[in-house]
Order: C-alpha cells, then structure tokens, then sequence
C-alpha cells in the first residue's frame, strides 16, 4: 500500500468512526432487515422505512428501492451487497453539493461570516477552520462578533490561542458591525490571508438576530464592495429534519453561500446530509465530526456515503 493510500484509509477511517452512530442505525438496519433473506416486497418496505427513519429522505428512499426490486427482486442478498448498491444510490444525491471553499488570493482578506443557530458549532468551527487555514500557511484574524456575550468572547480567544491566531474583540455590548468593520480595516491593514467573524446564535429573537447579521453584512460592504466573500451556515445534525428549516431561514433573511454540518459524531442523523443535497444545491465545503480542533473535514461524497451505510473501506 502506498503512503497516500494509507493516509486515504486512516482518513476514512476517522470519518467512518465519527459516523458511527448513524452507520450503526442504517448498517445495523440492514444487516437486521437482510440476513438470510430474500429481497421481497416485504423486506423492501422495511427498507424504505429504516431510511426514511436513517433522516435520509423520501427521494433516495424511492430511489433505493426501486432500484434494488429492478435489479434484484425475490433473489438472496447479503447485507454487504445492500450496503454497496445503496453507497451507489446515494453518492450522485450528494455529489452537487460536494464543493470546496476557495479562497481567492486576490482578496486581502477573503472574509468569511459564520452564522448559525444557537449552539451550532460556530464558535468551534471558526477555531478548526483558523487552525485549518493556519495549516496551510495563511494568515488569519478572527472577529468575536458575539458582543453580547462575554462567555463567547472567551471561548472565541480560546480557540485562537490554540490556531495561533489573533482574536479581534470590542468592549461587552458594543455593536458586532462596529467590531467586524474595524476587524476588517485592521485585517486589510496587516495584510491578512483570512478573516473569520463569529456572530450570535439568538434564532429566538430572529428579527434581532436577522438585522443585526443584515447590517453586519452591510458595513464589511463599505471597506469591501465584495465582502462578505463567504456566508457560512453552521448546521447541528443532531436536530436532523429541523436543521433543513434553518437553512430557509437563513437563506431568506441573509443569504448564505455554504453550510457547515457539525456534530455528525454525536449524531445517528447524519442521513440528513442526503435530505439537504436532494432539497437544496448549496456547497457544504465542511463537516464536523468532533469537538477537537481536528475535527473540521471537507465533505467528500464517495466516502460519506459509504461511511454512513457503515462499508469498512
Ligand atoms: N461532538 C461534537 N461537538 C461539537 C462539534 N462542533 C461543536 N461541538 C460542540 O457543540 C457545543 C456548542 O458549540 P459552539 O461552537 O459553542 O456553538 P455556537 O454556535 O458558537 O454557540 P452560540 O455561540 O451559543 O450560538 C460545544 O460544546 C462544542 O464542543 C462537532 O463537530 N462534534
Ligand atoms: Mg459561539
């Protein structure tokens, strides 16, 4: 084995491992519905429900199931065999939406807005992503934008010790735009790679939330006619079919250009990555699959979807 396909096989291995929950779920699924046992019109059904119960949605339940009565009705199939034809079916769902984050280098800073639900992962995906970009050897700022919150802007100078990069704050309550145009004018003046703004999560007090993210937006504009580069939506898969409500939401009030799944680790839910591919084509360049600042992958259709069906490689 070469040494990139021993890295590509440790790498499958971590995502396999932070999708274990919901490879057990739909893997286990079948390993239950198909040992010994023809594929009738009964084990199809059983089928269609554990994937519609996996969070993986109606189209790739039909999909899958009328692709395997076509293909194999009333035959003996393993489970093995199930889990390879449905790795298959589900890759094309997902491969729209497999698209990276690319930073143009002309941008001085590309500036990107993280916003999110509370308790999203925002906080911790712009630490993995600082550390990320770091990595790469780019220079980073990162903005505290949650003002309001004194307990966010520590956890925010946390995550930027450990990346190694500088944590822009303003005094507690002040206006998050103010703070972002002037992390923005001092990341342009140092000549910054990268500038990432952490927002507030208040989706309680969503009109609040909606103009301050509106106006924050605006006055990036005033330093940067193209500034925000990136809008990215950080999405918690453990919430499953509720997370596809915040993206029309999110979408609607600000307009977002990526999401970043997280928590697929604590989840048994990550099916719904199949959902949003089939109902929305927005790039998801990142998942989350941890609480370490390693944790941040790019989302790859092929080996996602055999992770999650729970295929060993
Ligand atoms: N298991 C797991 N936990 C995660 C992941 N991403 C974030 N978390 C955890 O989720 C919790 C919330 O994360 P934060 O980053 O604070 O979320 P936030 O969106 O910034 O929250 P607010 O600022 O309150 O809106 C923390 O305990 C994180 O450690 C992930 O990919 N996997
Ligand atoms: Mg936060």
């Amino acid at each position: 084995m070469s040494e990139t396909d021993e890295a590509r096989r440790s790498l499958f291995g971590r995502l396999r491992v932070g999708l274990s929950r919901s490879s057990a779920k739909i893997g286990g699924g079948i390993t239950g519905i198909f040992t010994k046992r023809r594929l009738d019109d009964e084990a199809l059904h059983e089928l269609e429900e554990l994937l519609i119960a996996s969070d993986l949605g109606w189209g790739l339940a039909k999909e899958a199931t009328t692709r395997l009565r076509h293909a194999k009705f009333n035959q003996e199939v393993s489970p093995d065999e199930i889990r390879e034809t449905l790795a298959e079916i589900i890759e094309p769902f997902l491969l729209p939406v497999e698209q990276k984050l690319t930073l143009d280098p002309a941008n001085k800073p590309t500036v990107i807005l993280v916003v999110g639900a509370n308790g999203s992962g925002k906080t911790t995906t712009i630490g993995k992503l600082a550390k990320l970009y770091r990595d790469e050897g780019k220079s980073v700022v990162l903005a505290a934008g949650d003002t309001f919150r004194a307990a966010a802007v520590e956890q925010l100078k946390i995550w930027g010790e450990r990346a190694g990069v500088p944590v822009m704050t303003a005094p507690a309550n002040s206006d998050p735009a103010g703070l972002a145009y002037d992390a923005l004018a001092a990341a342009k003046k140092q000549g910054a790679d990268v500038l990432i703004v952490d927002t507030a999560g208040r989706l309680h007090n969503k009109t609040d939330l909606m103009a301050e993210l509106q106006k924050i937006q605006r006055v990036l504009k005033k330093i940067d006619p193209a500034a925000p580069h990136a809008v990215l939506l950080v999405l918690d898969a453990t919430i499953g079919q509720t997370a596809l409500q915040h993206i029309q939401t999110f979408r609607d009030l600000i307009g977002i250009t990526g999401i970043v799944m997280t928590k697929l680790d604590g989840s048994a839910r990550g099916g719904v990555m199949v959902a949003l591919a089939e109902m929305y084509t927005i790039p998801v360049p990142f998942i989350g699959i941890g609480e370490g600042i390693d944790d941040l992958r790019p989302f790859e259709a092929a080996s996602f979807a055999r992770g999650l069906v729970g295929l060993e490689r």
